[in-house]
């Protein structure tokens, strides 16, 4: 059950697409608080009683020890001391002696104090008074999941060949730099389907500008890099340059579509282009007028977007800089003492001003801070609601840094500016369940680290995770090593590791559709498929995937293994190219090798796995053609979702593929006669 509570009188976010009653109900298991004029919501938690969600954010995947703030935040630095990044994904599932599901559905901050301040008290603060809380009640964790997803509505689906490897950087200037890469690419035989174009290939960082002197005929060299599979993916900018004559600058000044200051001006605030305006994507013909400049670029024949700095990321405001300077003239002449220095120093820092602008909603002007978090979700609806006029039928990719829940409806993310640490690669992996649970589904970190230099076998150890991400991209930052993986010394590795994301892709894409489809997590923590194992509870570093397989990345540095716990028996494989290795492994504690070159992953028992062969890109895939892996205990069975992977109303298909068991023979079965099938099965009983 759902129970809707609603305080004062909220903005609408849109994160719900099902419209409930209120009811009182939803306050009985939270205990509200209007001190000091301060709500909060806040509940007793029992020592045991384990905290999930929280999407985007810092630390395990057990969200307990520490307080976290839903505030957009540009913020490349994502150490545990941190309290936002870029998403605020406003929902968690308290787990234990009860068992419930809390929304906090605002579009300003909030925080959530998960046994920060006292061990065992949760306390909910948002910044502003107006709100919906939703309190959801269910049998357990995957059904507080199921009811939530359904009221915050489908996610999206970008096309199949999304789920190919991906290779960025922010550096790639010319076309002829993006030609290298893709040679660097098809040489070494290491598949990909998609090279990115950061922000160098507009003129002067003007949105849906295509510099001519560096991209000389634009358009024949997006269809060059198509002939060779290869789909080029632009970034857009939330700013829009001020500049005479440019016509996203003009168009938006002539009709009002940009963000104004208190005293009804366009607002001024630098971000790359130098000074920009912000669209006001609050604002629907502004949102829609946005949305249709993505046509300059798909009529050239690109399919995909990547949208950034939407938190909105601002460098200065041109109020707060004009203060700024005035401040360093008071101090220049000042006999300066050591902490007027520190003062003096931090002068430039903070200047982003949120409460220096205003959106337009319904015609009255409300201050950006009080709807800051969805920003960035009205940046990527613009584009998804435009391509349904430019693209009607066809799924193009779309995802974006900042985010909303609701936003989840109409393009995925990526995680934002890590580093080339150990601790991103874990840190990727907690992410994943609590991103699902908030209905993020199409989504990834920079494999390889964005900021910091990389090294070869954490480039290695983390695309060994990337495997099992939907967004399997490579992206790092400029000045940074480079991190293509043809110019690693083992270029082999790297396509043996990329390889088996290829073989895995039919199996990936059906459980991502399926989850997408049915309101389920791909990922998931143990602890929701194995409720009454205490141990699988504590496991915070491996992950369910889909419905046959389990992961557990190496993640630290010069490990050779790792220690796992199986929650069941299982079927350890090791994967590399189009080769693997089997062992069945007792439910317990183990410790497993795992070589540079390998991609490790369980099988439960009877579950089974549907691999292809490996190709070099997904459209060389062939998918007529299953090998498939399996654990029989008595039978094993698994549904394959397939589709066109690229038309919005594709008809998924169904096929039930089941593998059974006479002594040590084993047969497998399925409806669909087009596939051809081979299998290699193992007896869950024939450990001892
Ligand atoms: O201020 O476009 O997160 O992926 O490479 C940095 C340059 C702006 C931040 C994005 C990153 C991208 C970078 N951008």
């Amino acid at each position: 059950m759902i129970f809707k509570y609603t305080y004062g009188t909220p903005i609408e976010t849109q994160a719900t697409v099902e419209k409930l009653e209120d009811s009182s109900e939803a306050l009985k298991l939270l205990n509200m608080s209007t001190a000091e004029d301060k709500i909060s919501f806040s509940y007793k938690m029992s020592a045991n009683d384990i905290v999930y969600g929280l999407g985007e954010s810092v630390r395990g995947i057990n969200k307990r020890g520490w307080s976290y703030t839903s505030f957009c935040a540009d913020d490349p630095v994502h150490t545990e001391s941190k309290n936002s990044l870029y998403g605020a994904h406003n929902f968690i599932i308290v787990s234990g002696a009860k068992t419930f599901g809390v929304f906090v559905d605002t579009p300003a901050g909030v925080t959530f104090d998960i046994g920060y301040t006292a061990l065992n008290d949760l306390v909910i603060t948002p910044q502003e008074q107006d709100l919906v809380l939703y309190v959801i009640t269910g049998d357990n964790e995957k059904d507080i999941v199921r009811q939530f997803r359904k009221m915050v509505g489908k996610g999206y689906a970008p096309p199949r060949w999304a789920f190919g490897f991906q290779q960025s950087r922010w550096g790639y200037k010319t076309a002829d730099d993006l030609r290298r890469v893709a040679k660097g690419y098809r040489d070494s035989d290491i598949p990909i389907d998609a090279i990115y174009m950061d922000i160098d290939y507009m003129t002067d960082y003007k949105d849906f500008t295509v510099d001519e002197e560096k991209f000389p005929n634009f358009k024949s060299f997006v269809a060059e890099m198509k002939e060779q599979d290869i789909k080029l993916v632009p970034i857009i900018d939330a700013g829009v340059k001020i500049e005479k004559g440019y016509d996203v600058y003009e168009e938006g000044v002539k009709n009002n579509y940009f963000c104004k200051d208190e005293n009804g001006s366009d607002f001024i605030s630098a971000v790359w282009p130098g000074l920009t305006h912000f669209p006001d994507f609050l604002k629907d013909e502004a949102r829609q007028w946005f949305g249709s400049k993505y046509k300059v670029l798909t009529d050239t024949g690109i399919e995909g977007f990547w949208n950034d700095m939407n938190e909105p990321a601002i460098f200065y405001s041109k109020n707060k800089l004009d203060k700024a300077w005035e401040r360093v003239d008071e101090y220049r002449n000042k006999n300066l003492d050591i902490n007027s220095y520190f003062e003096l120093r931090d002068v430039f820092s903070g200047l982003e001003d949120y409460k220096g602008f205003y959106h337009s909603i319904d015609g009255k002007m409300v201050r950006h801070d009080k709807v800051h978090n969805i920003y960035g979700f009205n940046m990527t609806k613009s584009a998804a609601q435009a391509f349904d006029t430019i693209a009607p039928n066809k799924r193009l990719l779309l995802f974006s840094r900042s985010s909303y829940i609701g936003m989840h409806r109409y393009g995925g993310i990526w995680t934002g500016d890590n580093q080339s640490w150990w601790s991103h690669i874990e840190l990727c992996l907690k992410q994943l369940p609590g991103l699902n649970m908030c209905g993020f589904m199409y989504i990834g970190s920079d494999i390889g680290g964005f900021g910091a230099n990389t090294t070869e076998d954490l480039v290695l150890r983390w695309l060994a995770l990337g495997v099992f991400t939907p967004l399997m991209r490579n992206h790092s930052a400029i000045g940074t090593r480079e991190q293509e993986c043809y110019l690693f010394e083992n270029k082999d590795w790297f396509k043996d590791i990329i390889s088996v994301r290829y073989k895995l892709i039919p199996y990936l894409y059906s459980e991502f559709m399926k989850a997408n489809i049915n309101n389920e997590m791909m990922f998931r923590p143990l602890a929701f498929d194995y409720p009454r194992d205490n141990m699988a509870k504590q496991v915070e570093d491996q992950l369910m995937v889909g419905d046959s397989i389990m992961i557990a990345p190496v993640y630290k540095q010069n490990a050779h293994g790792r220690y796992v716990y199986l929650p069941q028996n299982m079927l350890f494989v090791k994967m590399r190219g189009d080769s693997y290795t089997c062992e069945v492994l007792k439910k317990g504690h183990h410790y497993i090798n795992v070589e540079l070159s390998e991609v490790p992953l369980f099988i439960k028992e009877n579950g089974a796995l549907p691999m292809v062969k490996s190709a070099l890109s997904t459209e060389k895939l062939d998918c007529t053609q299953l090998e498939v892996l399996a654990l029989v205990q008595d039978s094993a069975r698994y549904v394959l979702y397939t589709d066109d992977g690229i038309s919005k109303d594709a008809k998924g298909q169904y096929t039930e593929i089941s593998v059974t068991r006479q002594s040590n023979e084993y047969s497998i079965n399925c409806d669909d006669k087009s596939l051809t099938l081979t299998v290699e099965a193992f007896g869950g009983n024939i450990i001892e």
